[in-house]
């Protein structure tokens, strides 16, 4: 049976998300994740009624300029740096993400790259994979930083930033924060961390976790300026965006020893990631993976498919996509046949 809707995916996703779409739309699946230009882009969505996009699918208004049939995109991801939501919504198009269902799982992943960086897991693992541990290791080698007792400094405090601050509570540690607003007290409490404007966090903190959407206010957030206010025995993690962090700026602090390590998943420019972070043993360095365990990958897919298809006005929740970034398009298109 022919549908009449159509929709393209950027990427290949699980077969049972590809599934759930196709019983109501006719859905082109991309068998590889690849970078696209805007042209490229645009003529992808030429045709289509909906799209789910990634964060490497940069959908800004050259790509929808004059298509009058996209209907939605749905991101794949809670960050929608890629999206220009404006032109969007100007276009009548609706925009989703996924959040929620990645939080937990981020939070872990942020923990995973502060113990790794400051007990120097990944770079010990080198060395005895290389063949180096023959015995005769110093007691004072492979000295690391503390983790529990130490403060814990997180920059942004939404969903993600408190899922990091509660873990804490298990390293017994201090836990400080600084956000445009700060948190109900109810929740201060709760997470027993305490607001703190942003010279202050990164003076203070041992250990700084950044979790702050990418926005024009902050890029380069955490700079050359910013780093040499930091103590030199810190450890920082970047799970939010590349961009956040000036690579350059870091690398000499992570190289010069004013910086004493990091772990970083997000880059600016990625999948290009800065050599000189590369040669570094003492940052930690991964591909975008934070929310990449196989259930939460598995959820942000499907929620992505949810939305498309309750924007394009199939399934339970049709009309009303669970996580809609523009409700004003709604209405815009209600009294449309
Ligand atoms: C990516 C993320 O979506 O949700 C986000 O904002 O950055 C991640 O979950 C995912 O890594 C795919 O690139």
């Amino acid at each position: 049976m022919t549908k009449q809707q159509s929709v393209w995916v950027s990427r290949p996703l699980f077969p049972e998300v590809l599934a759930s779409l196709a019983q109501y739309v006719d859905v082109r699946v991309e068998t590889k994740e690849a970078k696209r230009t805007q042209a490229q882009l645009r003529a992808k969505l030429a045709d289509v009624d909906g799209a789910i996009v990634g964060l490497s699918d940069r959908v800004d208004a050259s790509v929808v300029a004059g298509n009058r049939r996209l209907r939605a995109i749905a991101n794949l991801g809670v960050g929608y740096n890629n999206l220009d939501l404006a032109a969007l919504t100007a276009a009548g198009i609706l925009a989703t993400n996924t959040p929620d269902v990645l939080t937990q799982t981020v939070a872990d992943y942020a923990w995973a790259l502060l113990l790794a960086a400051a007990r120097r897991v990944n770079s010990a693992e080198r060395w005895l994979r290389a063949g180096r541990w023959r015995g005769g290791m110093r007691f004072d080698d492979w000295l690391g930083l503390d983790v529990h007792g130490k403060t814990l400094g997180i920059l942004g405090m939404g969903r993600i930033g408190q899922a990091v601050a509660r873990r804490a509570s298990g390293f017994d540690m201090s836990v400080i924060y600084h956000n445009r607003s700060r948190l109900p007290e109810a929740a201060e409490r709760e997470y027993r961390a305490v607001w703190v404007d942003k010279a202050e966090l990164l003076q203070q903190a041992d250990h700084l976790v950044l979790v702050l959407p990418y926005t024009a206010q902050s890029h380069h957030a955490i700079g050359a300026a910013e780093l040499a206010q930091m103590k030199r025995s810190a450890v920082l993690v970047n799970i939010a965006r590349g961009g956040i962090v000036d690579d350059v700026a870091l690398a000499a602090a992570l190289r010069e020893g004013r910086l004493a390590a990091a772990g970083l998943d997000v880059f600016e420019g990625e999948p290009a990631v800065n050599p000189a972070l590369r040669e570094l043993e003492n940052a930690v360095l991964s591909p975008h993976i934070a929310s990449a365990s196989a259930d939460t990958r598995r959820a942000m897919a499907q929620l992505a498919a949810d939305n498309l298809l309750a924007a394009l006005g199939h399934g339970p929740r049709a009309g009303h996509p669970p996580s809609l970034l523009n409700p004003q398009v709604v209405g815009r298109h209600a009294g449309e046949t």
